[in-house]
């Protein structure tokens, strides 16, 4: 059984879309962000960084029990358990692991900051909203072109790497962006988001 400490945002969702598609049995463990739960001890013994999500594994790879934080260390993990969304061809492997670490080390820390900018910031601060807002534009141009002859972002087929970037994608109007300016990304957001695991895993832990 997998243990889920988690809360409804997108890196959050990643896991919990994931665990949905790969069917893997798991009992979720709300995170409440909001009142500063990812700071207790017991979190924090799970996850020293401090931060959604986090996973338990009693069943880990040697039989023993393991946890795992990082959702992209965290989504391997679980493709490599159950078996699926990441291809085993290594030059399709590979192909996956990129886009996942482009989600992990770009589209989710910029779209983050353009969150923030836009509307968690006590003062408007012009030159990081251009900043931020110009290099989100640029990575939607980056999975538009992408998209242009692939249905999925990776390896010719659904991966980790759609599960990683679709919850980011699915924030496009926290982002002030309109999804008909990129619409390879339209039609992949539209696809992806017809998946009912998907449309499950994101509502994962159910908002109280
Ligand atoms: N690189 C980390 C980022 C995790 C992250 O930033 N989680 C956010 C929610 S999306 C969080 O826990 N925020 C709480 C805080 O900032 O204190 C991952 O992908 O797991």
């Amino acid at each position: 059984m997998i243990d889920l400490y988690s809360w409804q945002t997108s890196n959050g969702r990643k896991v919990s879309i994931a665990l949905v598609e790969m069917g893997l049995p798991y009992t979720v463990h709300p995170i409440n962000i909001g009142t500063d739960d990812q700071f207790s001890d017991e979190f924090t013994a799970l996850n020293p960084n401090q931060r959604i999500p986090a996973i338990v594994d009693s069943d880990g790879p040697d039989g023993e029990s393991i946890s795992v934080f990082e959702s992209g260390a965290i989504l391997i993990y679980l493709a490599r358990k159950s078996g699926y969304f990441l291809p085993g061809d290594p030059r399709e492997e590979y192909e996956t692991l990129q886009w996942l670490m482009l989600q992990m080390g770009g589209i989710g820390p910029i779209f983050g900051q353009v969150h923030h900018f836009k509307r968690a910031a006590k003062e408007p601060v012009p030159y990081a909203l251009e900043r931020y807002g110009n290099e989100c534009l640029r990575l939607y141009e980056v999975l538009n072109k992408r998209l242009v002859d692939n249905e999925f972002i990776a390896a010719g087929q659904y991966t980790i790497a759609d599960m990683a970037i679709f919850p980011w994608v699915a924030r496009y109007e926290w982002q002030d962006i309109d999804l008909a300016w990129f619409s390879n990304v339209q039609r992949w957001h539209e696809n992806i988001a017809e998946r009912p695991a998907v449309s499950r895993g994101m509502l994962v832990p159910p908002r109280p």
